[in-house]
């Protein structure tokens, strides 16, 4: 039972370096590989805080195990009282302050790419793809008509979807984020875009789909009930069948039938 703890310590450092090395081959991982060349800058430094972290990590549990090897009580000894060492505190304040600030002046870049308006593709910010709305418990899309500018307040010709967002692949888009409720996340996994949609707030949104595919849009804020039901999709597409996407919405949209009516 002495060395007990020494023995938990190591091999639980052990166990999660085990973990983490088989993680990504077991599927414990990220959603594939970023899909977005933000989403790899951001899985960057992902890997950098990992790095810091898991050499901190492991480097304490290897002195723990050390020192509970070394000094754990023997029979007959008395331990010896220390009411601390003032060095050391000074010691292990600064090193994670200094980390910190690293890491905070690090990431200034990466996030100023995706929050600053001033960064975003202008062309793209001024002509949002589309407005999505979450609400309870789904995905509500607007598109400007075909040739035509997103309005903040719907227009009689605006296309309609839900749970369906199509976007262009390969090039920076936006789309303009609201909620009608309560607070809802649009949270595209595969390309690393998670934004708060925010009741009262209309937040420009932008990402970049590599290929053309199809990728999961989910609720990362658990928002009701039926959180779990609001999964949409992503179509990132090429730029002539977004464009078809579009027009065929519309001819969708607005069919009165009349047509097939006459052709009777
Ligand atoms: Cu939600």
């Amino acid at each position: 039972m002495n060395r007990f703890w020494c023995l938990f310590f190591v091999a639980s450092a052990v166990l999660a370096v085990v973990v983490f090395s088989i993680g990504p081959a077991c599927g414990w991982w990220f959603p594939g590989v970023a899909a977005s060349p933000l989403g790899q800058q951001i899985d960057d430094l992902f890997y950098l805080i990992l790095a810091i972290t898991g050499v901190t990590f492991i480097g304490v549990h290897a002195v723990l195990g050390y020192i509970l090897w070394k000094f754990t009580g023997k029979d007959g000894k008395r331990a010896d009282f220390q009411h601390g060492s003032h060095t050391l505190e000074v010691v292990w304040s600064i090193v994670p302050a200094g980390v910190l600030l690293f890491i905070a002046l690090y990431q200034m870049d990466v996030w100023a790419a995706f929050r600053m308006k001033s960064r975003f593709d202008q062309e793209a910010l001024a002509n949002p793809i589309a407005e999505v709305t979450a609400r309870q418990f789904e995905w509500r899309i607007r598109y400007p008509a075909p040739g035509k500018v997103l309005q903040d307040t719907p227009q009689p010709d605006d296309l309609y979807t839900v749970n369906d967002l199509h976007a262009p692949a390969g090039k920076p888009v936006v789309i303009k984020l609201r909620s009608e409720d309560v607070l809802h996340s649009f949270f595209l996994p595969h390309l690393r875009v998670k934004q708060d949609a925010v009741p009262g707030l209309v937040i420009p949104v932008w990402f970049e789909a590599n290929e053309p595919k199809a990728y999961d849009l989910v609720c990362a804020e658990l928002c009701g009930w039926g959180h779990y039901k609001m999964r949409g999709q992503l179509t990132a597409q090429p730029q002539a069948d977004f464009d078809a996407y579009m027009q065929k919405l519309k001819e969708t949209q607005f069919d009165d039938g009349f047509k097939e009516a006459a052709g009777e």
